[in-house]
């Protein structure tokens, strides 16, 4: 596989010599960040998200196993790959060290060319991992996010929701009358209107921690962190008018003369006691179906 330098490494070593040495042997092919304490790993590990990590184990204050543990526990940074690099020589050291977490051990004094070969492998590893993650979280169909994926991410939002006090907005919505598209126009146009829709979604949510999913066959869900249902009606409103741009000819809708959405839109503030998640989703699907009974093509909160 090639190689081009948009992979970074974090190299962290008490010693700047240690440093300095595997600085200068992949400096060529990645991008290269140091720490030279095991407090400074964790905070650049957070901070620049590197694809590999080489780690020494030794160092004074916090050592390189309880960085690594560290690391691996947190979810930013548990599934970046740690290598250690170290003079501990012990076949039980070596053991932990994988016990821990990490996916290489190498001692030093280490050989260059060794060095370089595995680095290559565990970072082309993290690459393919990296490919299968995200293509495991896409739709095929319209390229936005999966309902796999949508899970994943309302559990991470409810969390986030309930430590910051924020409120959290959730917007189901269905396209009306789709079955009678289908029936009008076929399926493979069916398909690209569900793209359309998608795309037009996609560009109307605005904030980098809005979040898409197609939901099922042609419903769609949004995620809407510190929105409050005000925000969230807002969002609604503008989903109405992207669909209208859109502007998607729909013969057989009794709704419009386009092809157009209902909507369901709830918002929950956490506290003490709280729904799940799941609870959430209910809501706004009853919501949903009132916005269908009322005649479809608008949203009920
Ligand atoms: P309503 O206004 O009540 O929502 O009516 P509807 O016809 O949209 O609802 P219904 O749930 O009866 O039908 C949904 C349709 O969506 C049926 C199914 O064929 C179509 N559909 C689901 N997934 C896909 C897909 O991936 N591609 C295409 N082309 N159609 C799909
Ligand atoms: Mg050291
Ligand atoms: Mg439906
Ligand atoms: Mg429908």
């Amino acid at each position: 596989m090639v190689q081009k330098k948009f992979q970074r490494i974090l190299i962290v070593d008490d010693a700047p010599e240690n440093i300095a040495a595997l600085a200068a042997l992949l400096k060529e092919s990645y991008m290269i960040v140091a720490a030279r304490t095991g407090e400074q790993a964790i905070h650049m590990a957070q901070k620049t998200r590197p694809d590999l990590i080489l780690l020494d184990i030794v160092m004074p204050g916090m050592n390189g196993y309880d960085v690594c543990r560290q690391l691996k526990q947190a979810d930013g940074t548990k599934d970046i790959p740690v290598i250690f690099i170290t003079a501990l020589s012990e076949a039980i050291e070596e053991a932990n060290a994988f016990k821990i977490g990490a996916v290489d051990y190498i001692t030093k004094p280490f050989q260059p060319l060794v060095v370089k070969a595995r680095v290559q492998t565990h970072l082309n590893l993290k690459m393919k991992t990296d490919m299968l993650e995200a293509l495991a979280s896409l739709d095929g169909l319209t390229n936005i996010h999966n309902r796999r994926k949508f899970d994943e991410n309302i559990a991470h939002e409810w969390k986030r929701a309930i430590r910051n006090q924020s409120p959290l907005s959730l917007i189901l919505m269905d396209i009306d009358y789709f079955k009678h598209y289908n029936d009008l126009y076929g399926h493979a146009s069916g398909d690209e209107c569900l793209k359309k829709v998608a795309a037009g979604l996609n560009e109307t949510l605005q904030r980098p921690n809005d979040f898409l999913a197609r939901y099922g066959g042609e419903e769609f869900v949004a995620i809407l962190p510190d929105t409050d249902l005000k925000g969230a009606e807002y969002i609604g409103n503008k989903i109405h008018g992207m669909m209208d741009g859109l502007n998607i000819p729909h013969a057989a809708s009794k709704a419009a003369d386009h092809v157009t959405m209902s909507l369901g839109i709830c918002t929950v503030l956490l506290g003490h006691v709280n729904p799940s998640p799941i609870q959430l989703v209910e809501a706004a699907d009853q919501l949903l179906y009132q916005s269908k009974v009322a005649g479809r093509n608008r949203f009920t909160s």
